[in-house]
């Protein structure tokens, strides 16, 4: 038995080890990155899952030692209250934290702050609510709220090779706008108008997702982001124009 146990821990973590070295031959990764930005996150993700499964290898091995000499020793040794034990299992984990905080630093200034924005007009608002996606582009005047919006739902047009910001907003709960081609990820609290950036450096269609449980029809919060060469995307917006002016002569 405790052979077999043994055998089994070790087995488990072979397991995890093989699924992370071939994950990415099986599709079990992330989509082809084509965001500008897209592979310093990749960087990061990768870093923070090689600590995470050197940390699950680590801690297998020892349960299986501890199994092994356990059941010869036939008792459990009590650890309970060793400082010097407590001291470590707090102090590494923080410093593994610390480390990743700082490591990230110069990727959160440049996506999160206002300030290393690229200074280009807000190229749509997305407007998240249960269970959907909606867009809206500010039109000719540039401005949002105004009569000459033009708004779509399920698909976000965007031009390629060019920083895109986009302003984002709930109408009802916590969602999340993600599109995994672009690593792009941000919470969309009502109340708040988080912004975000990107430049996606390939036209073609990429899926968008709700990354928060939002109810239920969560699971089917989708959307599609095409991104189009510059020329593509302004005959989209004419396009788009064009039928709502004539949804608004088809309404007098
Ligand atoms: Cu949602």
């Amino acid at each position: 038995m405790r052979r077999l146990t043994v055998l089994l821990i070790v087995l488990l973590a072979a397991a995890c080890v093989w699924s992370f070295v071939v994950a990415r031959e099986h599709g079990w990764w992330f989509p082809r990155n084509v965001s500008a930005f897209g592979e310093r996150i990749d960087h990061l993700f990768e870093l923070i899952t090689w600590i995470a499964g050197a940390v699950l290898v680590i801690v297998f091995l020892l349960l299986a030692l501890v199994v092994w000499r356990g059941a010869r020793a036939g008792r459990a040794e009590r650890a309970h209250g060793d400082t010097r034990l407590e001291v470590a299992w707090t102090v590494l984990p923080a410093g593994v934290l610390v480390f990743l905080a700082y490591d990230q630093l110069d990727e959160w200034r440049e996506l999160k702050y206002a300030g290393s924005r690229p200074n280009v007009p807000v190229t749509a608002r997305v407007v998240a609510s249960q269970f959907d996606w909606h867009f809206v582009y500010p039109g000719r005047d540039g401005r949002f709220d105004t009569l000459d919006d033009l708004e779509t739902a399920y698909e976000l047009s965007v031009p390629e090779d060019e920083p895109v910001v986009l302003e984002l907003v709930s109408r009802d709960v916590i969602h999340s706008f993600f599109v995994p081609a672009l690593r792009v990820k941000q919470d969309v609290v009502p109340g708040m108008r988080p912004v975000i950036w990107f430049e996606a450096r390939e036209s073609g269609a990429y899926e968008i997702v709700c990354a928060e449980l939002c109810g239920w029809g969560h699971y089917k919060m989708a959307g599609e982001l095409a991104v189009l060469p510059r020329a593509r995307f302004d005959a989209r917006l004419v396009e788009l124009e064009r039928e709502f002016a004539s949804n608004g002569e088809a309404a007098r």
